[in-house]
């Protein structure tokens, strides 16, 4: 099909609050820079639902969402040198240009080259590559891979390696990477830290996990849901505890227990109420609280300044601080090779694009953590 139209199946978001609705789409050739690509399977990440909602101020409708997953190259526009057809990649919503400001620092992963399209729902030369009887369909966080084929740039596509799993390894493409390189990028949590997660979720138990191979001696898991308890221990979860099992407020509680606080902390429920509870639960001196949960439209965080003033320091993270194409391929590897599972994750399982509201709907029942789709 190489430069020419490929007509496929696709879960089309039309309008904020409706599920999605599956429809055949006309997926254009990649132009010069760009890669379209064979989605393999998809994991539902809770960002495709918040936006499916209506919650993200940048949502676009009617668009194409989906950025959890694992692909083959089809075909590649002009100049595109760093992937050929047949090759494994996972999209990454936060791309790597190699050439930037950014990318030169290594203070940060945000590469800014193609974020303003990224966030109108289109790609960098400001047209959709998806359209449904000539009308233009958005695309969504530069991935769309609610979708059997789709159109990416090719910086934003991490070649990983030929004999990846691709059903497992996209889990790499957002949720997990998240979480890990939160603890080991981010806050560079060291061994004999004590930290606390909000949510313990599949992104919250990332940050167990990485915090437990950093030699964490004590990990606060912190949820209001005690079904989650069981999972957050096996992972390394040294404490579990409901806020709603306590009068005082948990950092009241978490304050108690650890006398001065803990050393990082991190919200992954993008509830503002936590982000501020995981601020003012650092440790007075030098705690750290990062921000990675998504908060919905409109809401702000708020702590007195006297809990910066008195050494904790507030901040945040986009994909775990991983540069995506140099990094995601050696979080691959690494799995590949047994040193970090990630099949654990993987609660769910559901065959063919007909199946994503039926996966949306199980990441919102208690027991999942990741629901992944295959095509
Ligand atoms: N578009 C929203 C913000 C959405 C947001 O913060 N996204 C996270 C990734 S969520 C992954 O599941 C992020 O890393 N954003 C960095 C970026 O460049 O978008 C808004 O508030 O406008
Ligand atoms: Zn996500």
């Amino acid at each position: 099909y190489a430069g020419k139209d490929i007509q496929c199946k696709a879960a089309v978001a039309w309008e904020p609050n409706k599920p999605v609705s599956v429809e055949t789409v006309t997926v254009a050739p990649p132009k010069a820079g760009e890669v379209r690509l064979k989605v393999v399977a998809n994991a539902l990440c809770h960002t495709d639902v918040y936006t499916l909602n209506g919650q993200d101020p940048e949502g676009k409708f009617p668009s194409i969402l989906g950025h959890e997953a694992g692909c083959i190259v089809e075909s590649v526009g002009e100049g595109v040198t760093s992937v050929k057809p047949g090759d494994r990649v996972i999209p990454c919503y936060t791309p790597e240009c190699g050439e930037c400001l950014f990318c030169e620092s290594p203070k940060t992963n945000l590469c800014p080259t193609i974020r303003s399209t990224q966030g109108q729902g289109v790609m960098p030369d400001g047209t959709s590559r998806f359209s449904i009887n000539g009308e233009p369909i958005y695309h969504f966080m530069g991935t769309s891979t609610f979708s059997e084929y789709t159109v990416v740039a090719e910086i934003s596509c991490a070649k990983i390696d030929q004999q990846a799993p691709l059903d497992v390894m996209c889990l790499f493409g957002c949720g997990i990477s998240t979480g890990l390189g939160a603890v080991f990028n981010t806050c560079k949590v060291e061994a004999g830290s004590t930290v606390a997660v909000w949510g313990v979720g599949a992104v919250g138990l990332a940050v167990v996990q990485a915090a437990k191979m950093s030699g964490a001696k004590r990990i606060f898991a912190i949820d209001t849901n005690n079904d989650k308890f069981d999972f957050a221990r096996r992972m390394g979860a040294t404490d579990c505890i409901n806020p709603h099992d306590h009068e005082d407020p948990i950092q009241q509680v978490l304050i108690q227990e650890t006398k001065w606080g803990i050393d990082y902390t991190f919200d992954c429920t993008g509830n503002t109420d936590c982000m501020r509870a995981a601020l003012e639960s650092s440790h007075r001196g030098w705690g750290k609280s990062c921000v990675i949960g998504v908060a919905a439209a409109g809401h702000e965080i708020s702590t007195r300044p006297f809990q910066l003033v008195t050494g904790r320091w507030w901040g945040g993270t986009a994909f775990g601080g991983y540069k995506s194409r140099s990094e995601v391929p050696k979080l691959v590897e690494s799995s590949m090779k047994g040193e970090l599972p990630i099949e654990q994750y993987i609660t769910h399982r559901f065959q063919g694009v007909e199946q994503i509201n039926d996966a949306i709907e199980a990441l919102h029942s208690g027991d999942c953590l990741r629901a992944v789709v295959t095509y």
